[in-house]
């Protein structure tokens, strides 16, 4: 355990650890300090080697941990999935690195870490990187040794742990598939989340494949380059739809290619094709009656995954609706002093929603009622 505070580098080096027995489910090594650490030539078996939850910068040059989860034959499992090395938020410097285990094998939860030389083994997800942090890897062997499904006696399905996983985060990975013994591979590379949408890689179509085959008969995959960062929702889109993130003249969000008087800011937040000409997806004017009283109404289309805020405006998607309302066209007021919500956003089905909102003022009020609606884009 480094638990100090400030002070000079604290340098571990030629340690083996083999907690075993229920020592298994408490790490090796925690770290809770502000020091930077060294961490070389240190090898654990059969325990969590690493958890930081600490300040302190690490350094680690030649070391390996594999975890328990494999150790089917010893008592006191863990009670549930660790990382073999869990990184919190701190920087990492890691050279040779080998990790094995049936579960995450490493952990970047929003912190910086870097890898020169990376191999595993098992079929536990190699490198996982969430929570906005950043990890780079510069070569490595990924070994996903004996890829089976174990969920029928209360364990794991190897087969649907990606190789590696970037959860709105940043990850450059350079790998190469397994070279000889290993039987099997990720049968998903890379999985990246990003907002609500996962996509997967599947090795099937990694692109570059090795041209001789593993002892199997398999020609594992190389990673030449993969690089997922994150995206704002905007820049999202306009992949999707134009192939590039950056906006071009074609896609910022004023533009309007398919020339139907849809800006592309407003053909992603109802929903519509910025490609295609299409105007049903503009919102509507309704009346709507409510006893004796008649009132002007919007109905329009909104991105699911977001709620009516207090504000009565809707929030999705890096996106807020807000129906407004005039009595001059000068003046334009929002909120539930003027309107409410007639319809709450019904699911569509299609990733998107449809709500109505109404003006309080009715029409026998003989005032005149201008409704519009602003959509903004959130930073
Ligand atoms: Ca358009
Ligand atoms: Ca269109």
């Amino acid at each position: 355990m480094a638990h100090c505070g400030g002070g000079p580098l604290l340098i571990i080096e030629q340690l083996t650890g083999y907690p075993g027995g229920p020592l298994r489910a408490t790490p090796f090594i925690l770290n809770e300090g502000t020091r930077d650490l060294v961490l070389r030539d240190v090898l654990v078996l059969a325990g969590q080697t690493y958890v930081n939850t600490g300040t302190g910068r690490l350094f680690m040059e030649n070391v390996g941990g594999t975890s328990s989860r494999y150790w089917s034959n010893l008592p006191n499992p863990l009670p549930s999935a660790v990382p073999q090395f869990d990184f919190g938020t701190q920087q990492v410097w890691a050279r040779q690195l080998n990790t094995e285990q049936r579960d995450v094998n490493v952990r970047n939860d929003g912190g910086d870490l870097w890898i020169l030389g990376i191999k595993n083994e098992e079929d536990g997800t190699l490198v996982q990187t969430r929570n906005g942090g950043r990890t780079e890897i510069l070569g490595g062997t990924a070994m996903p040794l004996d890829v089976y499904d174990d969920s029928a006696n209360g364990g794991i399905n190897g087969l649907a742990q990606p190789g590696f996983e970037i959860i709105g985060a940043c990850m450059s990975i350079v790998v190469a598939g397994h070279m000889g013994w290993a039987r099997d591979h990720y049968h998903i590379l890379v999985r990246e989340t990003r907002a609500d949408e996962t996509r997967d890689l599947l090795t099937v179509d990694a692109a570059n494949k090795r041209t001789y085959a593993n002892s199997a008969g398999v020609r594992p995959p190389v990673l030449a380059l993969y690089r997922g960062s994150i995206l704002s929702e905007s820049e999202h889109w306009r992949r999707n739809v134009f192939g590039a993130s950056a906006p071009t003249s074609d896609s910022e969000d004023e533009a309007d290619p398919d020339g139907d008087g849809i800006p592309n800011l407003l053909e992603r937040a109802f929903g519509g094709d910025a490609l295609q000409p299409q105007r049903a997806v503009l919102p509507v004017q309704e009346t709507v009656v409510i006893g004796q009283d008649a009132f002007a109404a919007l109905t329009f289309t909104v991105l699911a995954g977001g709620e009516v805020e207090a504000d009565l405006s809707y929030v999705a998607r890096g996106l807020r609706y807000r129906v407004e309302q005039s009595t001059d066209l000068h003046n334009w007021v929002s909120g539930d002093s003027v309107t409410s919500v007639y319809l709450a956003p019904v699911d569509q089905g299609d990733g998107t929603k449809r709500m109505t909102l109404r003006s309080n003022l009715p029409f026998a009020a003989q005032t005149p009622v201008f409704l519009r609606l602003a959509v903004e884009n959130l930073p």
